[in-house]
């Protein structure tokens, strides 16, 4: 989130698309129902009537997927309707920005694109030269503030969105026209200054082909109504498992290291070539261009890994990092698809459950044959762990040998958690371990320990990473969560002297800005540098103290990255001069000293502001040249219209699912993205516009249960509450089918057959795409054949396809193709 849960409590206008938050983040909707009581209206988008709709003053439904035709026609509303904020456009956003006068889109096509010829998954790619900026002589972007020139970014993105008029959107969507009206209408009265709109989203948006620029639309509309850095505005994505959001921080995904670093690649051979390569340059003076600090945070996190060892000589151990192949990729579709191919000899499943969660699920249970050990480390079994003896497996063929190391739950742990709104709390630790389980924290300590003796004993391959590893987090022989978040934080390795102070040795950082690349600070993520300091542990503050602006920010309860900032962007909420947009709710404003027109002193009130320096303009409106613009960690400080770092697009363009029910695409002749990732295999196929195949299919979670039920299904009462997997259809389609509420039916996809209890329900309603009629069923995906021991109940990921977001590579789970038949 760019702002936090207690902020929606601000808001003038609350949009929930891609969510279904008062089930699956029902306390969001206590700052929700806050913020309705003081008359903002609540509207949700999803393909069905869902508690949140329940709640909703408005409520439209849409076909899934097509939620960038839905936007996309807002924008086209906003521009012809003269809805935007101008101030704010101009000020803070590209849509100024000249691109390059060679820069195109014909036919759903940008320019340079090249189809992939390989037979890697992506489907195609661009040559993105032709997406440039203009420059001018002293290499920063060329800007026409009228908005006039028809290279301009705000032109452009007018001439792109001509084709997303009311009828055309109806036809693809399958919303009605007055609804879609009615949600236009109702949101963009947000564009007027002081004024705020929020966006909730959450999976409904993500899990699709086309899932980054569904979100990329909404951030457009945000910056034209200048909702970003506002109090009640933003850009709030709702993260998931309650600690998602620090495992991302630190690194879970592939491509990044702690703090939001990149993965090293071969061809950056050395650590110069990394801080070059991944340090961005701007030649304004007026752009912070934070990332220009990067070496300061790469060093540190190099200092954090390897301690003593990393010394300039080394590269602070740099060169026995392990660097990815440029071009290879990672991602969980990539590392099952390897496996399934027997490229992989061993495995972790750590605290997940890919046999029932990831897409496309039999090949992932496949796979898992070809191994020749897994490590299961789970507080429970699963169908992971299982696999061997699940339906259809032949264990006596199977040589995969599983090992399961017991964990303890949650409650029974100390540490952190960082929450959607980028809240790192302390959690105290309840009752002990039960029985051999032991926490996930001591499991890896132990493990590297023994790692790195395996390695002492045997001088085994790729040694220097693993014998260098600093791996000091323990206390009496235990993992502690208190050295962990020490390191994270980061301290001084030396006595130096920075801004004119001496911080001695062994002293923890205050904060990011007092991080060096010469190897004289650790820090093993620069974004929670701040966390754990000489004050003492941030995290576990719990003061109801509100700041002066008094809404909602709560400065010293836990504590928020960056440097306890509560709302992203922030000097963005007040105009040039320094003074908030919105008087009432302000975020921050300043309250400098002034003398002839003249700013002579820097204070500024609220939360944290992004950045200390002086407004861009004087009182008596002369400009500053020691001031910076908003979006600090934007290359040219202007938050993004035009959006040239994704894979599909400078602008988000309505493409099909990769199953669809459509033969015909009424924003052009491409019918997939064309840069979408699609991991077929034979046995594994998918099938668009296929008679077998006519309803659109989707997956969601329900209250009661949990991911893939491992901590639910086993539990009676939830049980009973939930006890099958369900798939809910409109009446008019169980109609059509002979089907009748509570009966046994079959859900069928080019994948698999799922046996479901069919929920005959008025909360689907049939779509009128072009000519045609569409229905559209949906399944939770929470079940699996372990638990219940009926064996009856399997996962809906059996069914889902195997393609994925170019930018993301997450599995279009949202959207896919099936048919319903009577059992
Ligand atoms: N009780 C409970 N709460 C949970 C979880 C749980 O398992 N159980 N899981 C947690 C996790 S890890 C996550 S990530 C979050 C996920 O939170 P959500 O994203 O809210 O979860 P979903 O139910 O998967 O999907 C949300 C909604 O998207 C709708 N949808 C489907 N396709 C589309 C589409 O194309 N466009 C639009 N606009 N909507 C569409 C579905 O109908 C559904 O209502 O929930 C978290 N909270
Ligand atoms: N079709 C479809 N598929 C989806 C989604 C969807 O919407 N539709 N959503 C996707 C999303 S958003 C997510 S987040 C993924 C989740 O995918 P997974 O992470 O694979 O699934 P979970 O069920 O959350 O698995 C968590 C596992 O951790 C175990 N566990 C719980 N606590 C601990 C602990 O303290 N330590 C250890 N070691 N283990 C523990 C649980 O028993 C469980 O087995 O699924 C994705 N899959
Ligand atoms: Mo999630």
């Amino acid at each position: 989130m760019t702002n936090h849960w207690i902020d929606i409590q601000n808001s003038d206008c609350i949009l929930i698309m891609g969510s279904n938050a008062a089930e699956n983040h029902p306390i969001s909707f206590k700052y929700v129902t806050k913020a309705m009581e003081k008359g903002a209206p609540l509207i949700n988008v999803d393909p069905r009537f869902t508690r949140t709709s329940a709640k909703a003053d408005i409520y439209a439904a849409l076909r899934s997927g097509t939620d960038i035709a839905f936007l996309g026609g807002m924008i086209k509303y906003i521009l012809d309707n003269n809805l935007y904020n101008k101030e704010y456009t101009a000020a803070y956003t590209n849509a100024s920005f000249l691109v390059d006068e060679s820069f195109g889109f014909k036919d759903g096509l940008f320019s340079g694109y090249r189809k992939n010829s390989g037979d890697g998954p992506s489907m195609g790619g661009y040559d993105k030269s032709s997406w440039a900026f203009q420059m001018d002589d002293k290499g920063i972007p060329r800007m026409d503030k009228t908005l006039k020139d028809k290279h301009c970014v705000f032109q452009l993105m007018k001439k792109h969105y001509e084709r997303y008029d009311i009828d055309t959107v109806v036809k693809v969507t399958g919303t009605a026209g007055k609804d879609l009206l009615k949600v236009y209408e109702t949101y963009t009265a947000t564009g007027k200054t002081g004024k705020a709109g929020t966006i909730m989203y959450a999976m409904g948006w993500t899990q699709h082909t086309v899932g980054t620029q569904m979100i990329r639309t909404m951030a457009m509309i945000q910056l034209l109504l200048g909702n970003m850095g506002v109090a009640g505005g933003g850009v709030n994505a709702l993260r998931g498992e309650s600690n998602v959001q620090g495992s991302t921080d630190h690194c879970l995904l592939w491509h990044i290291w702690p703090g939001y670093l990149k993965t090293a690649r071969a061809s950056n051979d050395t650590l110069e070539a990394y801080n070059k390569k991944y340090t961005p340059k701007s030649n304004d003076p007026l752009s912070a261009n934070w990332w220009q600090n990067y070496p300061k945070y790469s060093v540190s996190l190099l200092k954090s890994f390897f301690g003593d060892k990393a010394i300039p000589e080394n590269q602070f151990g740099y060169t026995w990092l392990p660097k990815v192949d440029d071009g290879a990729v990672y991602s969980w579709f990539d590392l099952f698809d390897a496996m399934y191919k027997g490229n992989l000899e061993g495995f972790f499943a750590w605290g997940q459950n890919p046999a029932c969660s990831g897409s496309n699920a039999s090949k992932i249970r496949k796979a898992l044959e070809k191994l020749d050990w897994m490590v299961n480390v789970n507080i429970f079994d699963n169908e992971t762990g299982s696999f061997w003896r699940g339906p259809g497996a032949e264990p006596s063929k199977i040589g995969t040998e599983v090992f399961m190391l017991p964990a303890s739950v949650s409650v029974e742990k100390e540490g952190s958690i960082t929450n959607s709104g980028r809240w790192m709390q302390w959690r105290y630790q309840g009752p002990k371990p039960l029985g051999n389980s032991r926490p996930d924290g001591d499991i890896i300590m132990e493990l590297g320990h023994r790692i790195k003796e395996k390695y002492k004993a045997s001088d085994g391959v790729f040694k220097h990473p693993i014998l260098n590893l600093k791996w000091d987090y323990e206390t009496n022989g235990a993992y502690d969560p208190h050295k962990a978040a020490k390191e994270i934080n980061g301290y001084f390795v030396k006595d130096v002297t920075v801004k004119g102070k001496l911080c001695k040795k062994g002293t923890l950082v205050p904060s990011f800005a007092w991080l060096q690349a010469d190897g004289s600070t650790s820090s093993g993520n620069w974004l929670y540098c701040n966390s754990y300091t000489e004050k003492g542990n941030m995290s576990a503050r719990r003061s109801k103290k509100d700041a002066a602006n008094n809404i909602g920010l709560y400065p010293e309860f836990a504590w928020c990255w960056p440097v306890n900032r509560r709302i992203l962007y922030n000097r963005a909420s007040v105009d040039p001069k320094g003074h908030p947009w919105d008087d009432k709710q302000w975020v921050i404003k300043f309250a400098g000293e002034s003398k002839d027109g003249k700013y002579t002193s820097k204070k500024w009130l609220g939360d944290v502001p992004d950045g200390g320096w002086y407004p861009l303009e004087n009182p008596d409106g002369t400009r500053r040249s020691d001031a910076k613009q908003p979006f600090i960690m934007r290359k040219h400080g202007f938050g993004q219209i035009f959006g040239p770092g994704r894979a599909d697009g400078p602008f988000p363009e309505h493409y099909e699912p990769l199953e669809c029910p459509v033969e015909k695409n009424y924003f052009s002749s491409r019918m997939v993205n064309p840069t979408a990732v699609v991991y077929s295999t034979k046995e594994d196929g998918h099938a668009s516009c296929d008679p077998r195949f006519p309803f659109v299919g989707t997956t969601y979670r329900v209250s009661e249960h949990w991911q893939t039920g491992l901590m639910t299904r086993p539990q009676k009462w939830l049980m009973e509450l939930q006890p099958n997997v369900f798939v809910e259809m409109s009446e008019e389609l169980a109609k059509l089918r002979g089907i009748k509420n509570g009966e046994r039916v079959l859900v069928s996809s080019a994948r698999a057959n799922l046996e479901c209890t069919a929920i005959v329900t008025k909360r689907f309603k049939p779509f009128t795409i072009g000519y045609a009629t569409v229905h559209q069923v949906g399944i939770p995906w929470h079940y699996g054949w372990r638990w219940p021991a009926t064996g009856t109940e399997e996962s809906a990921n059996l069914l889902t396809p195997p393609a994925g977001d170019p930018n993301t590579r997450i599995p279009e789970t949202k959207a896919f193709m099936v048919n319903v038949t009577k059992l």
